[in-house]
């Protein structure tokens, strides 16, 4: 397993910076891994983030992110950005044949070394789907990509949390999805900053906007921010330097609104919360060692302990 010395953390952060690939790679399953000297890696490297434009795309299986994210990234590439794509693999069954169509459909990039793309270890990866996405996209962001777009399946709890890593998060509908529209009441309408309906060549794109505008007139944003509704047939590239604009457009709303750093802030509150949990749950864990939590449980399941002793009396010992 790859590690990182302290003195290997200094001689990286040279090439990483100035974007060097395998260096980047090297440093994101160091990451990944949680091999040693990860934490230190995130520690060096976090004074060189904060620069990448962060985009976020999530929707349905196959409701095109992938054919979406690879046009956006040729359109940022026309305009001298450097991409960063960071893919969240689709672990439904119903998707695996989405998956071997996006590596044939992004090796095209790979001639390219202004496009990086990395897929990321499904969910029960160390630290978790949603951390990790968070620490390779700031690894991205020090290697000085510009843009960053981050293709996840949607929407559960965990796509949630990954999109709020987002400076804008992109939503993606297609048309025909029957009640799944109600469902986009639940999470998405409040995450998403634009809506894209993909598959614009079928019919019911029309129903679909409708429907969108619907929910939006219920709900003010706080920001006071309308999410534009774009349609788009990403198949053909249609549509996609709109969305491109929607983008831009929102970003400038940010900017003249001072809202970035607000939203900046929001969301470090919730990362920083999640850190905390993670970090809190990993010394009880070390403290409670191997085995012991099962044999607690039944004690508990027993009757024999209350669960809420036992838990304070954990804390307590963890915190210490
Ligand atoms: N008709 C039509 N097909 C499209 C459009 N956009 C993408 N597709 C097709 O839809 C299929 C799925 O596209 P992907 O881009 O892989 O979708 P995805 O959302 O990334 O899928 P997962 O990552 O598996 O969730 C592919 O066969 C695309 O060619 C569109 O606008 N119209
Ligand atoms: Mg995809």
């Amino acid at each position: 397993m790859d590690t990182a010395s302290n003195r290997d953390i200094q001689a990286l952060i040279g090439p990483l910076r100035a974007g060097d690939v395998r260096t980047l790679a090297r440093v994101i399953s160091v990451i990944e891994n949680r091999a040693t000297g990860w934490s230190d890696l995130l520690k060096a490297l976090f004074p060189y983030t904060g620069r990448a434009r962060v985009i976020g795309l999530t929707g349905a299986p196959g409701a095109g992110k992938s054919t979406l994210v690879d046009h956006l990234a040729r359109f940022y590439r026309k305009q001298s950005h450097s991409v960063g794509i960071v893919a969240v693999d689709p672990t439904s069954p119903y998707t695996g044949g989405a998956i071997l169509g996006d590596r044939i459909r992004m090796q095209e990039h790979f001639a390219d070394p202004g496009i990086y793309i990395r897929s990321m270890a499904t969910r029960g990866s160390l630290g978790g789907l949603a951390r990790t996405t968070a620490d390779v996209t700031t690894l991205l962001d020090a290697s000085g990509r510009d843009i960053i777009l981050i293709e996840t399946v949607g929407v559960g709890q965990d796509e949630i949390d990954i999109v709020r890593l987002a400076d804008i998060t992109v939503v993606i509908l297609v048309p025909g999805m029957g009640d799944d529209v109600q469902t986009i009441k639940a999470g998405i309408m409040e995450i998403a900053d634009i809506f894209v309906i993909n598959k614009s060549d079928r019919d019911g794109a029309e129903r679909v906007e409708r429907e969108i505008r619907a929910l939006q007139s219920l709900a003010l944003r706080h920001d006071g921010w309308t999410p534009p509704i774009v349609k788009a047939v990403a198949s053909e590239g249609t549509g996609v330097s709109e969305v491109a604009a929607a983008i831009a457009d929102y970003e400038e709303y940010l900017h003249e609104k001072n809202l970035a750093r607000e939203k900046s802030v929001q969301n470090w509150q919730e990362r920083l919360v999640e850190m905390l949990r993670d970090a809190m749950l990993e010394k009880a864990r070390a403290q409670l060692g191997d085995g012991n939590l099962a044999k607690l449980a039944a004690e508990v399941a027993e009757h024999k302990r209350d669960p809420y002793t036992l838990v304070e009396e954990i804390a307590a010992k963890a915190h210490t």
